[in-house]
């Protein structure tokens, strides 16, 4: 239907990747496995504000490869990636000059991983897409939280409120992030993956997102905005449409065991032969595969996830048309 989507419905395969603070405590807090996705685990423990931020100065990531990942990427066939910019912890994983919370200004590490894996990108030939949580954010004033857990008072008493206001985080920190975003990486984000809107997310705010998202003409967005805006996308989740979704774009996505962001002791990874199965099911309906990968603290993709993701291409090599 149209030009901007070409490359995207010949794709077929993308590795999303799910990386940032929450990679430290790995799913364990005082000395607790929290139960549910790692990515969660400030909601999940109730953990305070204060608490989760000063996780960033501890943050020193430099088993982070981008060409690595690049290469890894294509080596299991895929042809984009998506990576969480900021997720619902409110982190910023680049250099943002609209909010100091981010991995260049508050952590030892000083390095914007998403400026180093659009250089690889380009030299690689992979394209690169950025996820956004544009409603959530549980370290910003006025940002969202959807509560999950207990945050019963006393005991599970979480201090992310429904404080401040929603506006003025939408205009100091969202808006501003989304555009440095949309206009340091070059030609890069070619993506936007955005998620959990909530009822904050009304059609006027988000229409002042889509108006800005409007300025680069060959972005593809998903679902996942709110406010009334279908997007380009759909997004099954960990699941995959019996019939695909007739006459629309979409993209499953998937983790390959039961985490997005690093847990140390998730050790339930599908099997390739899985994977691979998804895969051809997916393509076969005419949708995407957007596959998840977790690096750990010091930025490196768990061994097992590497192997699969190494294994599905060589099968691909051998019985695919790539
Ligand atoms: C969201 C995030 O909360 C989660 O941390 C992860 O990033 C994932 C990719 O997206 O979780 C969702 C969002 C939507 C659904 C399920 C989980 N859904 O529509 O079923």
């Amino acid at each position: 239907r149209d030009a901007r989507m070409a490359w995207w419905r010949d794709a077929r395969f993308g590795m999303f990747i799910h990386w940032g603070l929450y990679s430290i405590p790995a799913g364990t807090w005082d000395g607790k496995q929290i139960p549910s996705i790692g990515e969660w685990i400030m909601n999940n423990a109730s953990i305070p504000v204060a608490d989760y931020k000063a996780l960033a100065p501890k943050f020193n990531p430099v088993g982070f490869n981008a060409h690595d990942i690049v290469a890894l990427a294509k080596s299991a066939g895929m042809k984009y990636i998506v990576i969480t910019a900021k997720h619902h912890d409110g982190f910023a994983m680049f250099d943002s000059k609209a909010n100091s919370f981010n991995i260049v200004a508050a952590t030892p590490f000083k390095r914007d991983p998403l400026r180093e894996l659009a250089e690889e990108c380009r030299k690689q030939g992979m394209k690169l897409g950025f996820y956004y949580s544009q409603d959530q954010d549980w370290t910003a004033s006025g940002g969202s939280a959807y509560k999950t857990g207990n945050h019963d008072s006393p005991t599970h008493h979480w201090d992310k409120a429904q404080d401040g206001d929603f506006d003025t985080y939408l205009h100091t920190k969202a808006i501003p992030q989304l555009k440095e975003l949309l206009t340091n990486y070059g030609d890069f984000p070619v993506v936007i993956w955005f998620d959990t809107p909530t009822a904050n997310m009304t059609p006027e705010r988000a229409g002042e997102i889509v108006a800005l998202l409007n300025q680069h003409p060959n972005l593809i967005w998903n679902n996942r905005l709110g406010g009334t805006y279908k997007g380009d996308t759909e997004t099954p989740e960990q699941y995959i449409p019996p019939q695909g979704y007739p006459g629309l774009d979409w993209e499953s996505c998937m983790t390959m065991n039961d985490t997005w962001g690093y847990k140390s002791y998730d050790t339930n990874f599908k099997s390739t032969e899985t994977l691979l199965r998804n895969l051809i099911d997916i393509a076969s309906k005419g949708g995407n595969y957007l596959l998840n990968i977790g690096p750990d603290s010091n930025g490196i993709v768990p061994p097992p996830e590497a192997e699969r993701l190494k294994a599905v291409g060589q099968w691909l090599s051998l019985n695919g048309e790539a």
